[in-house]
């Protein structure tokens, strides 16, 4: 079999790529090593910039979107058990939307299904061949049968964990990390939000965040150990924590039956070129960020925007050059978004390595940032997002 374009990954990435590219009748198979439900059921971001969310009703899959999602006008900052609200609505005319990944997946993959567009799933790429000739090939496993196909491009939407990224030769492929020494410890809840927006707040027992998924469940984060153990953890403790370290007088915690835990570490990761012959790596295949950013998902679309414009002008108008320009420009971005998220990390969480006055200056940062209008003019335009460098013609 051959087809104009592989996708490998059906994470957001990989289905909003699909589906932006049949819009525009360019076909491609989507090859998911998970099952549907697994990935519609994946409990990740919350928060989507403007510009990604334009790109889903542009792609004529927001109706839902638009329907149930939460607009915040700005975050709020606690420090020193005090809160300040940033209003980015105020500050530069933007703010950001919160709408679960899991509900994003589900609109998409739905769309995707709708059509009988063809997305394998429990259908692991195996290896991807050939990327430096004209016809690359992709090797993988369906119903325990072992299959291949050849296309004109292949395209790694496949994750951090996926294999795409390193079909680039090792002496091509350079990476860059960063470990942190901590991560988060994260609970759902059927709470109704007790800010009307998220909270990143500061505190000397760490980071904590509240934001939410609807008007009735909560999303709260505590910063932990890389490798904290749930079981350390009953639903009391979390409460307690959240209450000491998202605190502030007069304000309280709406408490409620916790349905999920889990723990995240906390990683920065990129790697470059982000295209190699005719291979393009797009989201969480190139590049992964902590999650105090808000980052990881929107820069993924931001790469969809950028590749679908290419491939779109490749097939329609037989013309390559945003497809040869891809790898510069979206590294670019992202490494803003890498910039952005590693610095907002730095900013909140504590390093248990950090000296008195490495903490000093971490919250005098933070006193400058709650009460400088410019320096909030500046947070709130890498918060809400970086432009977009191309959009498709849908
Ligand atoms: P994904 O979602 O990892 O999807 C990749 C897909 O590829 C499949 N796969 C394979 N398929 C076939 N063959 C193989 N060999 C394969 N290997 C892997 C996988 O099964 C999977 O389905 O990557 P994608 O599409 O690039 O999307 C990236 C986002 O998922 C990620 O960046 C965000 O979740 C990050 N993130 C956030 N991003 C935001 O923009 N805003 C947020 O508020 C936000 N909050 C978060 C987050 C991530 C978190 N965690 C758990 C890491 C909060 C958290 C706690
Ligand atoms: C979330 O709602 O899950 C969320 C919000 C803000 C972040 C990360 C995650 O920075």
């Amino acid at each position: 079999m051959h087809v104009p374009v592989v996708i490998v990954g059906a994470g957001p990435a990989g289905s909003l790529l699909a589906w932006i590219l049949r819009q525009r009748g360019i076909e491609s198979v989507v090859l998911e090593r998970k099952s549907r439900e697994y990935v519609e059921s994946r409990i990740r971001a919350g928060v989507m910039e403007k510009n990604a969310v334009d790109l889903m009703i542009k792609a004529g899959v927001g109706e839902r979107l638009k329907k149930e999602c939460m607009y915040h006008p700005g975050v709020v900052i606690g420090l020193h058990n005090e809160h300040h609200f940033l209003d980015f609505d105020k500050l530069i005319g933007v703010g950001v939307t919160i709408y679960g990944q899991s509900e994003l997946t589900k609109d998409l993959l739905g769309a995707l299904a709708a059509e009988d567009h063809k997305v394998f799933y429990e259908a692991p790429a195996t290896a991807i061949e050939g990327i430096e000739g004209d016809s690359p090939t992709v090797k993988y496993a369906h119903e325990g049968v072992d299959k291949e196909i050849s296309c004109d491009f292949v395209i790694g939407a496949d994750g951090f964990h996926g294999l795409s990224r390193h079909a680039i030769p090792a002496g091509i492929l350079k990476t860059y990390e960063n470990v942190y020494p901590y991560g988060w410890l994260g609970v759902m809840a059927k709470a109704p939000p007790s800010k009307e927006v998220a909270m990143f707040c500061h505190h000397e027992r760490g980071f904590a965040l509240l934001s939410m998924r609807s008007p009735k469940i909560s999303r709260l984060y505590l910063q932990c150990a890389p490798d904290e153990d749930l079981n350390e953890w009953p639903d009391e403790r979390i409460w307690e924590e959240l209450d000491t370290r998202l605190g502030a007088p007069g304000w309280e915690l709406e408490r409620g039956e916790i349905f999920q835990k889990d723990v995240t570490p906390l990683r920065s990761f990129f790697s470059q070129p982000m295209s190699h012959g005719r291979l393009f790596l797009c989201g969480d295949a190139s590049h992964i960020v902590p999650p105090t950013g808000a980052k990881g998902l929107n820069a993924a679309f931001a790469d969809v925007s950028v590749l679908s414009a290419a491939l779109i002008e490749y097939f329609t108008k037989d013309d390559a050059t945003i497809l040869d320009r891809y790898a510069g420009v979206a590294l670019a971005r992202n490494l803003q978004c890498q910039r952005f998220s590693s610095g907002n990390t730095a900013k909140y969480h504590i390093h248990p390595d950090s000296n008195p006055f490495e903490r000093r200056m971490q919250v005098a940062e933070l006193e400058y940032l709650v009460s400088d209008e410019t320096s909030q003019i500046s947070y709130a335009r890498q918060h809400t997002g970086l432009p977009f460098d191309y959009w498709p013609e849908i």
